[in-house]
């Protein structure tokens, strides 16, 4: 492909509740289209590398208590922290796999109990992914994979709630797939899909903006 350097990388999210399998499933695509010689990179939110990033990471491991409204805001400050640098690296070829992004967000502030609509406006602005791959897993399911950590949302009533709010987030961009699956099938899905992604973008789909 003569014309990759002019082309544009894809914006690819992984979503879905704890021990659904993104983590692993993102490394490998990552190796996936990395041995296809695409420029690729992981990313994660949160970010707790950055100050904010930081905030959130104490107050998920319960060393800080922070209103509802105030924890969802800095959710979203620690990705539009990331938006320029997102944008730069989409623009100059690379594709970026996600995991976790405004739909996390969303997803989980509205599982407390907070509107939805107000959930989603500080999201409006940041750069809409081109693939939301939605890695469905029961929660009673998710929940007997080895256990949960320590962290604060890691329980099953919470994650029910979880489920629920992020069927209310699908649209056009979502692709579901059965996270029951063993891993090797889960895989190759996500490979046909990804790697058809990435080429529609190459082609010069146009990057735009989520909930605008
Ligand atoms: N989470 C993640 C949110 O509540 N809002 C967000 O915007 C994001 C990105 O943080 F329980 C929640 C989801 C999860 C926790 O995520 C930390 P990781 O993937 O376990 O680091």
């Amino acid at each position: 492909n003569g014309h990759k350097s002019d082309s544009r990388g894809a914006l690819i999210v992984l979503e879905g509740l704890d021990r659904s399998g993104k983590t692993s499933q993102s490394s490998r695509l990552i190796s996936y289209l990395e041995g296809l010689g695409h420029s690729v990179e992981s990313w994660r939110f949160p970010d707790r590398n950055t100050g904010v990033g930081q905030m959130i990471s104490s107050y998920l491991t319960n060393k800080s208590q922070l209103d509802d409204h105030a924890i969802h805001l800095l959710f979203s400050a620690n990705r539009w922290e990331k938006r320029s640098l997102m944008e730069a690296k989409l623009g100059s070829g690379t594709t970026l796999i996600v995991d976790r992004y405004s739909f996390s967000g969303v997803a989980f502030s509205s599982a407390k109990g907070l509107d939805i609509e107000w959930c989603k406006a500080p999201e409006r602005g940041l750069l809409a992914p081109d693939m939301v791959l939605y890695l469905d897993i029961p929660p009673e399911k998710a929940a007997e994979r080895g256990g949960y950590g320590g962290e604060r949302y890691e329980q099953l009533e919470f994650q029910r709630k979880v489920a629920h709010s992020y069927q209310l987030l699908h649209d056009a961009s979502w692709k579901s797939i059965d996270a029951t699956l063993p891993m090797e099938d889960v895989e190759k899905q996500l490979k046909e899909i990804v790697l058809d992604c990435v080429t529609t973008c190459q082609k010069g789909k146009a990057l735009s903006n989520l909930w605008s």
